[in-house]
């Protein structure tokens, strides 16, 4: 029965300066640091997509980032590039401690599907192989942390819910984009979904 820290793209694109920056991302990089000695297990996701991923604005004619285009697995937000695989962008907030976690997990790496979620792709289908890790190393309970609240932590914690983990999110050490009333819908979803916001 082991708790697990999952710190959820905290990336230099999603820091003030990036590609797609999310307001005071950086802030809350010393208290996930701090907080990583308090857990058995510590896992880092990170984004990491092809430079022509379907999920970027420029990879479709005509279309601006914030835009929305219907997907074959449904709706998807259009975004500026951004985690581009082994850019600067993709790497991790310099500040951040890589040495303490137990696993990268990288996502997003398909080119015609978007993954917010550390456990599945955005069709709600395809696997990261997360919760494999979890399981095999007896997690049952998670604390979730990082950026952004309003998708990929939400999307994270809703799916490790549902998945029957028992799951927390610690809203300090978060930040959100909040596009169109997003953050609100994410607190409530992940509410009903079981989440304790903490
Ligand atoms: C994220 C938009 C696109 C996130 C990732 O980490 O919340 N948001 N890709
Ligand atoms: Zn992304």
């Amino acid at each position: 029965m082991s708790n697990a820290l999952i710190v959820i793209d905290v990336q230099n694109d999603f820091c003030p300066g990036g590609a797609l920056a999310v307001p005071e991302g950086d802030l809350i990089v010393p208290g996930i640091n701090a907080l990583m000695s308090d857990f058995d297990v510590v896992v880092l996701t990170q984004d990491w997509h092809p430079e022509d991923h379907s999920s970027f604005a420029s990879s479709h004619d005509g279309k601006a980032p914030y835009d929305m285009v219907d997907m074959p697995y449904g709706p998807q937000v259009l975004w500026p590039d951004h985690c581009v695989q082994g850019s600067d962008g993709g790497a991790f907030h310099k500040g951040l401690n890589v040495t303490r976690p137990d696993l990268v997990i990288r996502k997003g790496m398909n080119p015609a599907i978007d993954s917010y979620s550390a456990f599945f792709e955005n069709d709600q289908t395809t696997p990261t192989g997360l919760e494999g890790y979890l399981r095999t190393r007896g997690v049952t309970a998670m604390t979730m942390v990082g950026l952004a609240t309003d998708f990929c932590v939400n999307f994270s914690a809703v799916d490790a819910s549902k998945l029957g983990f028992d799951v927390t999110v610690n809203q300090s050490l978060c930040r959100a984009i909040d596009l169109d009333g997003s953050l609100a819908a994410a607190r409530s979803g992940m509410q009903v979904a079981g989440v304790t916001l903490i």
